[in-house]
């Protein structure tokens, strides 16, 4: 609860006691090796102390002692990467089917939208027992989204998109922090998740919204922007059709290709003139007025149009990405279904 006196912080994710017991272990290491260190250095310091009878001839030398006292650190501290790797590779690696979260940190607070349209301000509400992925920007300076029960904190910076993702374990509710001093009033940059129960979240998220889903106020921005003048559904247009681009390959002029994640998406808005798609011209102008949350939801909106499966594969940009010789073609039989899993 909040406002209760702890040591430790409570534990409410998956990956809450992976990250404690490897923490603990290092401290325990540590400890260790402080206190034998520290014993020798004055057990020895009193023996042979100045005038004391200690023998001093014959110093004992051994390569077995040497050996040991190289390998044994060698071992613990691979112990130490490698386990340190895999919690980290699952910290970073988000499972499918996980609920998304667009996140905007801005100076000072966050602004939330669930993928229904649902906005909050400084609060996160979240079921317990289902992954969620939080998809984050900021508007301003660095912020850094958080949560210390859950164990999982990552920086939220302007311009480039960063996710993190996590799975509450327990209802309840649980301190949001920015984690990166983001200026005068970055100590008030404080809210809460809120974690429900599935069926308690869903009348929670039903509940009265004004708010389009992102997707669907991005297709209104990209009709109100006139993008389809360039951009039709189809070939022929003076652009590439976007339909489908989420989350495969695209071939740049000049050779090699992108993956069209959510921020390559969002930088050919922002700034098209950096990778020019291979067989079109340069004439996209650039959009320097569109705010975060209408790039939010333009992005949103692209990765709609005929992405495969939940479209997953668009939002994932620290995911294990597809090497493009695995891309699959064109032509393969992947039938646009709708976003299923948000719903
Ligand atoms: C004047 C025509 C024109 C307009 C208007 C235009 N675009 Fe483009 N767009 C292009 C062209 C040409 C390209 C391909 C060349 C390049 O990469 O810049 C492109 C590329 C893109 C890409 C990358 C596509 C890919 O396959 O990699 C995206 C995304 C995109 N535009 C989105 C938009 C959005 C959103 C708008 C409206 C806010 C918009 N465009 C308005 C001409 C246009
Ligand atoms: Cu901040």
């Amino acid at each position: 609860m909040l406002g209760e006196f702890r040591l430790w912080p409570r534990a409410a994710s998956t990956v809450a006691e992976k990250v404690d017991t490897l923490y603990l272990f290092e401290v325990a290491v540590t400890v260790f090796f402080t206190i034998l260190i520290c014993a020798l250095v004055i057990g020895m310091g009193v023996i042979y102390r100045k005038g004391s009878r200690a023998a001093r001839a014959n110093p004992p030398t051994s390569k077995w002692l040497e050996a040991i006292w190289a390998t044994v650190p060698l071992v613990l501290v691979m112990v130490m990467f490698a386990w340190g790797a895999a919690v980290f590779y699952e910290i970073k690696t988000v499972p499918d089917g996980a609920m998304k979260i667009d996140v905007v940190g801005k100076q000072w607070m966050w602004k939330l939208q669930h993928a229904n349209g649902k906005r909050e301000i400084n609060e996160l509400h979240v079921p317990v027992g289902r992954p969620v992925v939080l998809r984050m920007i900021s508007d301003d300076v660095i912020h850094d989204f958080y949560v210390p029960a859950f164990r999982v904190k990552q920086d939220v910076v302007p311009g480039r998109y960063s996710q993190l993702w996590f799975e509450a374990t327990e209802p309840g509710t649980y301190h949001l922090f920015c984690a990166e001093y983001c200026g005068t009033e970055h100590a008030q940059m404080i809210g809460k998740v809120v974690v429900m129960e599935e069926r308690a979240f869903a009348e929670w998220l039903s509940g009265t919204s004004s708010d389009d889903p992102p997707a669907v106020a991005g297709e209104k921005l990209f009709e109100r922007m006139r993008c389809g003048t360039c951009h039709k559904q189809g070939p022929g247009g003076r652009g590439p059709s976007l339909v489908g681009i989420a989350g495969k390959p695209v071939p740049l002029k000049g050779g090699g290709s992108v993956l069209a994640d959510a921020n390559y998406i969002r930088e050919s808005i922002v700034r098209p003139q950096a990778r020019i798609v291979a067989g079109y011209q340069p004439l996209m102008p650039a959009y320097p007025q569109l705010t975060t949350e209408e790039l939010n939801q333009l992005v949103a909106y692209i990765e709609s149009l005929g992405a495969p499966g939940d479209g997953d594969a668009g939002r994932s940009d620290t995911g294990p990405s597809t090497p493009v010789e695995d891309a699959t073609p064109p032509d393969e039989n992947e039938a646009p279904s709708t976003e299923g899993e948000n719903e």
